[in-house]
């Protein structure tokens, strides 16, 4: 649910952690089981996979559990599989609260501990927790068993639908989707055990608002401190500290109020300031009436503003011009699961590059990679992981609204986070779309009214129903790929009049959010042609120009390759081992177009 395990787990003199990662049993049901929970599956977690007639394995715990093996039966697997493991849990936290945390579970679980039921959550991409303190045997072996199932259908977040298809065996069930990237799945990020005092802080909301004065920034912090246990009988301690461990600020009154700061560091976008990304930490201390410390908490916040003004997006009142890059978390072997050196290899890259911001198309990312931006001052577009929705209904309206308040719930202090994407290329040529996003945004709006919000779009300006509903239009066109493909000169003139088009019709900035085409690294043709380096290179210079145009009419605020790298995706045979329209490589190095994007970032970096 939306209350619980939003607040990332940190340890501090009050906190102990212990992670739940490493290989676990990995249970695939017989075939006829695969897609029900029946008798025999209920059974499961009683007695333990061992008891089950399925095959056993071992899985690596984060990953995405299809390639691993050589089986295509579990590559394309579609139902349920199974995870368990032991731990122990010291004698020490009895009595505390000990919860455990799937920081991502794709794409729907159930979670029993010692045979008992203790948690269900559905999406993936996101956190979910439990505690667990009345099912553990303190100073004992303890057993945690794991459904997961990976089936999409009218009503999931994203859609797909369920095909039987005649083999020359049995029929067999396949999973299709219209989006591109494969649907990974499994215990996809780490999953840890927890401990809490009884009463302990169990969420944190800031808001900074910035004043400038003569370049002096003054700041005000709205905070807010969630307490759970007896919330009565506790009062709050704020300090906030600076990078070099000085107390700024002190403040004893309360679990909620504002602190001002005079002469603030704020925070700021890479290329922006000679020290971007920085950070303070907000520190909590929970005191309880006789004054003894009960709980810690250490929350490491950037101070910023982010508002829209005209057709601006304003950091610090500064307007920010978007060279950016949609992404995706993906890499060879352990598809979408966890990977701290890819995370960082990534962020070298884009600093290499240029780039200032990402959109985490097409579903949250990791906590630890929103962590890191904030550290390094990229900008983030949080995307929900709403991609391509074709059918629109009440039910599916209210999951996408938890998906929302979920993600919204994990990511609102983050300061890299300058926008909120709805959902990517929904089909908004449909009159029921605009019912359906205008609920949503009304939605996001008063979950969060201090950042801008956009959906993703790809139809054209004529056929659509929700550009109205955005603060800047984020748009997807790919021109001289799947329009005009081979027609480079007809690239500039077209990207032109639409954006044009669509400022005319809404009045709002617009972002290329994507344009690319697909890239086989060592092809070389001259003059160039299609899927070659050349024409990847060509593509782009072409939008440059049209890019130019735009941006001295100021209707136009960013731009954003897609990919970033290459991925995988579903079987298609417009797919040569995935999708190739990244600037480097799936194992991230850079073909042509990485070197002919760094000299614009670069360029455009020192001119803003
Ligand atoms: C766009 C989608 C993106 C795809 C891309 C492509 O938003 O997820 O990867 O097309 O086909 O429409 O390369």
């Amino acid at each position: 649910g939306v209350n619980a395990g939003y607040l990332y787990p940190r340890e501090s003199e009050f906190r102990e952690m212990k992670s739940l990662d490493g290989f676990w049993d990995f249970y695939i049901p017989p075939k006829f089981l695969q897609n029900s929970f029946c008798h025999e599956q209920e059974d499961l977690p009683h007695f333990g996979l061992k008891s089950g007639h399925g095959k056993l394995l071992r899985m690596p715990v984060p990953a995405s559990f299809n390639d691993i093996t050589v089986d295509v039966d579990l590559r394309d697997y579609v139902g349920i599989v199974w995870y368990e493991r032991s731990f122990f849990v010291p004698s020490s936290w009895k009595n505390q609260r000990v919860f455990i945390r799937f920081a991502s579970v794709n794409y729907m679980s159930s979670v029993w501990v010692n045979g008992n039921f203790a948690v269900g959550h559905e999406g993936g991409h996101l956190p979910f927790e439990a505690d667990i303190s009345s099912l553990l045997n303190f100073g004992k072996s303890n057993r945690v068993t794991v459904s997961v199932s990976n089936v999409l259908s009218n009503v999931t977040v994203p859609q797909g639908h369920l095909l039987e298809l005649n083999t020359s065996t049995e029929p067999r069930v396949v999973q299709t989707y219209s989006f591109d990237f494969f649907n990974y799945a499994g215990i996809h990020r780490p999953v840890v055990l927890y401990a809490v005092p009884t009463t302990h802080i169990s969420d944190i909301n800031i808001t900074s608002s910035v004043s400038a004065q003569n370049d002096v920034y003054n700041a005000s912090l709205s905070y807010a401190v969630n307490v759970d246990g007896d919330a009565f009988d506790v009062e709050c301690r704020i300090n906030l500290i600076d990078g070099d461990g000085v107390v700024r600020v002190s403040q004893h009154e309360g679990c909620q109020g504002v602190i001002f700061i005079s002469k603030a560091m704020l925070w700021w976008p890479i290329f922006m300031s000679p020290s971007p990304g920085h950070q303070y930490t907000f520190e909590v201390k929970l005191i309880n009436t006789e004054g003894v410390v009960v709980d810690i908490y250490r929350l490491p916040i950037g101070i910023r503003e982010v508002k829209m003004r005209g057709n601006s997006i304003l950091m610090n009142g500064q307007p920010v011009y978007i060279r950016g890059v949609g992404k995706h978390e993906d890499a060879d072997i352990r598809g979408r699961g966890f990977d701290l050196p890819i995370m960082a290899r990534d962020v070298e890259l884009m600093k290499w590059m240029g780039v200032n911001c990402y959109r985490t198309s097409h579903y949250p990312y990791s906590e630890e990679s929103m962590q890191l931006a904030d550290r390094e001052g990229f900008m983030v577009i949080d995307e929900a992981p709403a991609v391509n929705i074709e059918y629109f209904s009440e039910e599916l309206k209210l999951k996408h609204e938890r998906v929302l308040a979920e993600l919204i719930r994990r990511d609102k202090n983050h300061a890299s986070v300058i926008m909120w994407s709805i959902s990517n290329e929904p089909r908004t040529q449909f009159n029921q779309s605009e019912p359906y996003f205008r609920y949503l945004r009304d939605s996001v709006r008063a979950m969060d009214p201090t950042r801008p919000i956009t959906i993703v779009i790809f139809k054209s300006v004529e056929l659509e129903f929700s550009g109205h509903l955005c603060d800047v239009l984020c748009l997807n066109r790919y021109n001289g790929w799947y329009l005009n493909e081979g027609h480079l000169e007809a690239i500039a003139p077209a990207v032109i009049d639409e954006v044009r088009a669509w400022y005319k019709k809404y009045g709002k900035p617009v972002i290329m959010a994507e344009y690319g085409g697909d890239t086989m690294i060592g092809l070389h043709r001259l003059p160039s042609f299609i899927w070659s380096e050349e024409y990847q290179e060509d593509l782009m210079s072409e939008h440059f120009k049209a890019f130019d145009v735009l941006r001295s009419e100021g209707i136009f605020i960013g731009e954003m390759i897609w990919n970033f790298a290459d991925f995988m995706t579903s079987q298609k045979y417009i797919r040569v081992g995935g999708n190739r329209k990244g600037v480097f490589t799936r194992d991230r190095q850079p073909k042509a177009g990485a070197f002919v994007l760094r000299q614009r970032y670069l360029e455009l970096a020192h001119e803003l």
